[in-house]
């Protein structure tokens, strides 16, 4: 068994994409095929992203033929825990590894993924802007009792993968040397919203947590962020869809006009920028926006990964 991978980072954070040899994960929309990824590709997690070949921050796509209509592609996510929802910084490396591939050129392109279809706008300087699926905050100023840590408050939004948006200023502060901290505080925070009960909608389970600081430079940008994501692995870049839950939570607190840019900042310091357009009332009574989030990626390696039968760790150090 042979697969082909092309490789990227978005801001810091890494993608890889599988473009040849995948297992079929056969018909239907990308959310069924999303269901179908634990049982027949599972061992893509741990054989990609886990040692000896991977890391664990590394994030996974698998290229599918697309479901919607008038998709340049299909693609299902997935990370070290298994498959994920919505990704964007994976969408923009995967707009970059098409370009690569001389698939597509400048010019916008839709991309089907388990969340919906997202519109990606490749622009001829190599940044890469993404309309998102509606994004919408959920709840405000929920207080979860975090174990060692006390009460924590944020509020819970979609932006594609359900995210706990901490206030700022709660937890460790959000900068480089803290890494260590943040994670122990943010997983800390993730365990006891499950404990809580706590949810997105229809109990979809919270697995991104996001805190706030201050930016290094707030003429480069405007918040500097941390997200965990499921599995435990920080995002390197800003997190597309934490940056989309963002910015639904800025627009529902009166914070950010549709057209206003967000530059968000990760806690490596790279920098997407964010906007919304306002969508109309769905009669569920949330303001729902589309955010637009623009960030660039570097296509940095390309690879035919071997699996040799005699090899103990082909699918990964478990
Ligand atoms: O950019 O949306 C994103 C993302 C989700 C998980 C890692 N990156």
């Amino acid at each position: 068994m042979k697969l082909r991978v092309i490789d990227s980072h978005t801001a810091g954070e890494p993608t890889r994409v599988v473009v040849d040899g995948a297992p079929d994960l056969g018909g239907g929309d990308m959310a069924a095929r999303r269901g179908r990824f634990a049982a027949e590709a599972g061992w893509l997690s741990g054989a990609l992203l886990g040692e000896p070949r991977g890391f664990a921050a590394m994030v996974g796509a698998l290229l599918c033929e697309p479901h919607a209509p008038d998709c340049v592609a299909g693609v299902v996510f997935f990370n070290n825990a298994g498959p994920i929802r919505g990704c964007i910084h994976g969408t923009i490396g995967l707009v970059r590894t098409l370009q690569h591939l001389g698939r597509i050129g400048p010019g916008a392109h839709r991309i089907d993924t388990p969340v919906g279809v997202v519109t990606a706008e490749l622009g001829g300087d190599g940044a890469v802007s993404v309309a998102n699926v509606p994004s919408y905050r959920l709840r405000t100023g929920v207080e979860v009792a975090v174990p060692g840590h006390g009460p924590v408050r944020g509020d819970v939004a979609w932006g594609g993968n359900w995210f706990f948006l901490c206030e700022p200023g709660c937890g460790p502060a959000v900068e480089r040397q803290q890494i260590p901290a943040l994670t122990e505080f943010a997983l800390a925070v993730m365990r006891a919203l499950e404990a809580a009960g706590i949810s997105g909608a229809d109990g979809g389970k919270i697995d991104h947590v996001e805190l706030f600081g201050p930016p290094a430079d707030p003429r480069e940008a405007d918040s500097r962020n941390f997200v965990l994501c499921p599995g435990g692995e920080y995002d390197r870049s800003p997190c597309g869809t934490g940056t989309s839950a963002k910015l639904a939570c800025l627009h529902a607190a009166g914070k950010l006009g549709p057209g206003q840019v967000w530059r968000q900042a990760s806690i490596l310091d790279t920098v997407f920028d964010g906007r919304v357009e306002a969508l109309p009332d769905d009669g569920s009574g949330l303001p729902k926006v589309r955010p637009v989030v623009t960030g660039r990626a570097w296509v940095n390696g390309e690879a035919e990964l071997l699996f040799d039968a005699g090899d103990p760790f082909r699918f990964g150090i478990a």
